[in-house]
């Protein structure tokens, strides 16, 4: 269970104060300079030791993806681009930072966009989040305005300038080299990679693209140490980790907790339990709609980090979406308006995907309603099987997974329909 002492975003819940002033007085942008100028390889050195793993839904380790920057400038412009295009359904936790700890965001900015030897960082906001754009728009201007961003920031010697840029609402923008095509003014159509965006990026230039979370916690990293991190969580699962638990609890929150942590007691300690109590739990999305559902009994005893969700139950960490669904929920319904949610994402332009999604919602619609045959189950499975692995980007997995969970989880609760549907259609 995380210590008061160790949280990261202390101005979480809003009770504090988001200005420039009060993001002082809680440590942020204190020595900021003197954590540059350590210099590039003791920061990139440190990120590694600390075992962050990306916190945008793939847990790459973010130390690892700084060093393959190039290490001196090729005469091309390097970038830092955070994602900031919160719009995996379930996710609401970079949206906090951006409205309560915008400052401990620039200053994990400034740092990391110094590591990678980029002189600008472009911040690409969902276009839903309005006010959240106003807030940190504020805390830029106010970082400009006290020299911490702009020429010799923070007095580091190194000058720096910082974009806000605006989305305009589309979900693929939220995959990077979707998000890079969409800054540089185009449709907003994921690259084929490799090459990754640390080799040809934004206008073909070095870029790294993290996540807001990944970027927001490198100044406490760096200024606590890459053991006090590494020291939380297992191994491989380091840190404090933001959760965003919706659904059918009686407390929805998003929580900063140590990772690793049961599920159990993050949902006792900040949730006030299950509605209805534990027995009553259905099932649960642990990571955001992309990462199958799990059966609640499985649930229970869980361990929330990546290793344990994915080689123990088959779903993932991904976000920390935790999305929690009592008996009373139609699962098959709720994986179908995810399902809707895909096919409506889809960029369309790769044809497992664009007609994968198509397929595979229209035979949901069956099994919504039990008007499906049971051989179509495995057919939809094997659906699922085509789509997986053969696209251009993560989409496609996305939209086959939870369907994958929901027939490996639920198979009985489909058959069940598909039957009911019968006797009643045989009564009419
Ligand atoms: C250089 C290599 N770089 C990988 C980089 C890559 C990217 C990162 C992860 O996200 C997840 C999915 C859902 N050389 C590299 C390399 N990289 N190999 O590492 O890459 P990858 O391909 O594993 O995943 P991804 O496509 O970035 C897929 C989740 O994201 N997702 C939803 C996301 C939603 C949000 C949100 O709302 N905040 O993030 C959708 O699919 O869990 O597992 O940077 O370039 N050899
Ligand atoms: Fe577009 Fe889907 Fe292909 Fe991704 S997988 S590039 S969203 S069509």
């Amino acid at each position: 269970m995380l210590k008061d002492q160790d949280r990261i975003f202390t101005n979480l819940y809003g009770m504090h104060d988001r200005t420039l002033k009060g993001a002082q007085q809680r440590g942020h942008w204190d020595g900021t300079d003197k954590l540059i100028k350590k210099g590039r390889d003791w920061i990139i050195d440190e990120m590694k030791a600390s075992g962050l793993r990306g916190r945008g839904g793939a847990g790459f380790p973010t130390g690892l993806k700084w060093s393959f920057m190039p290490k001196e400038s090729d005469g091309r412009p390097a970038y830092l681009v955070v994602n900031a295009d919160e719009s995996e359904p379930g996710t609401c936790k970079d949206r906090e930072i951006m409205r309560h700890d915008p400052h401990t965001l620039i200053e994990g900015c400034l740092i990391a966009s110094f590591a990678m030897n980029a002189n600008a960082c472009y911040i690409y906001i969902r276009g839903e989040y309005i006010r959240e754009k106003e807030a940190l728009q504020a805390a830029i201007d106010e970082a400009y305005e006290a020299g911490l961003v702009g020429k010799n920031a923070a007095k580091s010697g190194w000058d720096f300038d910082i974009y806000l840029h605006h989305g305009a609402g589309a979900y693929i923008c939220g995959e990077e080299t979707a998000l890079l095509e969409s800054l540089e003014g185009k449709k907003g159509m994921p690259r084929m990679k490799p090459p990754f965006p640390a080799g040809a990026g934004l206008y073909g230039c070095p870029t790294t693209v993290n996540n807001v979370e990944s970027i927001a916690v490198v100044p406490t990293i760096l200024r606590r140490g890459a053991s006090w991190f590494a020291g939380m969580g297992r191994q491989n699962n380091a840190g404090t980790k933001l959760f965003a638990i919706s659904g059918h609890v009686n407390n929805p929150c998003v929580v900063e907790e140590e990772m690793s942590i049961s599920f159990e007691e993050l949902i006792e300690k900040h949730c006030g339990g299950i509605r209805g109590g534990w027995d009553n739990l259905k099932a649960v999305i642990p990571g955001g709609s992309s990462v199958p559902c799990v059966r609640g009994e499985h649930m229970k005893d869980a361990i929330m980090d990546f290793d344990y969700l994915r080689g123990e139950l088959g779903s993932g960490l991904g976000t920390a979406a935790v999305i929690v669904m009592d008996e009373s929920v139609d699962i098959i319904k709720a994986i179908w308006r995810l399902s809707k949610f895909y096919k409506h994402e889809s960029c369309g332009q790769c044809t497992p995907c664009r007609e994968g999604t198509g397929w595979m919602m229209r035979v949901m619609d069956r099994l919504v309603r039990g008007e499906a045959e049971v051989e179509e189950i495995d057919m939809l499975f094997d659906v699922t099987k085509q789509v997986e692995g053969h696209t251009i980007c993560a989409l496609g997995d996305a939209a086959a997974w939870p369907i994958q969970g929901l027939i490996k989880n639920f198979r009985d609760e489909i058959e069940d329909r598909i039957k009911h549907k019968r006797v009643a259609v045989a009564a009419e």
